[in-house]
């Protein structure tokens, strides 16, 4: 059995031009794995802790040569001859060494590109695809053994912190339906993508593409945006409600200042009641599937609401409410306050604590949904992670842009392999 003989890591840059962590683990057999984490825009406040050299001038403040330094220091060290499979024992000790509530000592994305790298060295070490080995992984915390290629969530078009243009809510989605093989989806998902460009720049909306690879249009409001997803799915053979349906990262805490909400569609700003009738008036006319941090991320009365107002007919996604923690999820399962989670690794750190929030969450009955970051380099890590946890959905960003594309032809692959696999 082949041991960790070495952790390295490098500053290299993410999708966004601003640098992340990417870890090397080798080991003593000679084999070698490389994995970077990723970074967000929308950050939640509740997310474990991004270390940057905030003291420096250095990539305006955003080095993270404190993190490599930890890596190879100190973290990289820690690990030498441990058994790269044995995952748990590695993260156990790497949050044993940082010792704090977020990884802050040494940094989450310090944290998560070694135990990302750690886990591709286990894969290698057990002679199976990393998708395969995660999904081991998963059955060693609880977790249904599922291998799927789960249903890609499209962000066709981005707003708030992550567009150009002068929309407020994060991201507009078109889903296909989870019935449709992968392959499928993504064609839809493409040939979609692709009207939709047409059709804003028929309109002159196009301003540019946002940080996922969606259009960040100029347009008059933010239903306007789901104006011309119903106009160009209709420009082509799919139907909104058969073929594909339509959701929202609403990214609220982007839009909240002092107890309101301000977005373009209103004249005024609107309180948490006036919002959630916003979102009715919204889910009448387009029959949302998904909605994703709709209010504040620490508004939970409101969320609990809106879950009594939707029930089950909507999707209700907490991410900068749960923050892919623990504690978060266990409140949010108690108060009934979503019915699915967006299931980011660096927001809690490290592969083992991933798969055990998401044991949680299927416990709780919720749908998982495996997310990429909006700062993105083009390791395909988070492809087989979601597929490996048998995710319901994976959100990945539009379907153009090296970076989220990786991601959706490594999917592509998988579903390819798995089909001659079960043969
Ligand atoms: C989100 C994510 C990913 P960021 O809010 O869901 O799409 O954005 O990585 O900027 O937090
Ligand atoms: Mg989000």
């Amino acid at each position: 059995m082949a041991k960790i003989a070495r952790i390295w890591a490098r500053e290299i840059l993410d999708s966004r031009g601003l640098p992340t962590v990417e870890a090397a683990c080798q080991l003593d057999s000679g084999m070698l794995s490389v994995s970077s984490a990723p970074a967000g825009t929308s950050t939640g406040t509740h997310e474990a802790l991004e270390l940057r050299d905030t003291d420096s001038p250095r990539y305006l403040g955003k080095g993270v040569l404190k993190a490599v330094g930890n890596v190879n220091s100190v973290l990289g060290p820690a690990l030498v001859g441990i058994d790269p499979s044995n995952q748990q024992a590695s993260d156990a000790k790497l949050i044993e060494i940082d010792g704090t509530e977020n990884k802050s000592k040494y940094g989450a994305n310090a944290i998560l590109a070694v135990s990302q790298a750690v886990c591709k060295a286990g894969s290698m070490e057990q002679r199976l695809p990393l998708y395969m080995w995660i999904l081991a992984l998963a059955q060693q915390v609880g977790l249904k053994p599922v291998v799927r290629v789960p249903t890609p969530l499209f962000n066709m078009i981005n707003g708030g912190l992550h567009g150009a243009g002068n929309l407020d809510f994060q991201e507009f989605h078109v889903i296909p339906a989870s019935t449709k093989p992968y392959s499928q989806g993504l064609q839809m998902g493409v040939e979609i993508y692709q009207t939709i460009g047409e059709n804003l720049a028929r309109r002159g909306a196009i301003h540019s593409v946002g940080n996922e690879g969606g259009y960040a249009p100029n347009l008059f409001t933010n239903a306007d945006a789901l104006e011309v997803f119903v106009e160009s799915i209709r420009d082509t053979k799919y139907s909104i409600g058969r073929d594909v349906f339509l959701g929202l990262d609403v990214a609220a805490d982007s839009f909240y200042k002092d107890g309101e909400y301000i977005i373009r569609d209103k004249s005024s700003p609107l309180d948490d009641n006036g919002l959630l009738e916003f979102y009715k008036s919204l889910n009448n006319q387009y029959h949302l599937a998904l909605i994703e941090d709709p209010f504040q991320e620490d508004a939970w009365e409101s969320w609990k609401k809106l879950r009594e107002t939707f029930q089950d007919q909507v999707t209700v996604v907490g991410d900068d409410l749960l923050a892919t923690n623990p504690k978060r999820v266990q409140k949010a399962i108690a108060e009934n306050a979503c019915n699915a989670i967006l299931v980011k690794p660096n927001q809690i750190g490290t592969v083992t604590e991933t798969l055990k929030v998401i044991k949680m969450s299927r416990d709780a009955g919720w749908k998982v949904i495996t997310s990429h970051r909006s700062g993105e380099t083009n390791d395909t890590f988070i492809a087989d992670f979601g597929v490996g946890t048998g995710s319901d959905y994976v959100k990945f960003g539009a379907p153009a842009r090296g970076e989220r594309v990786a991601k959706y032809n490594r999917l592509s692959s998988i579903e390819g392999e798995l089909s001659r696999i079960k043969k």
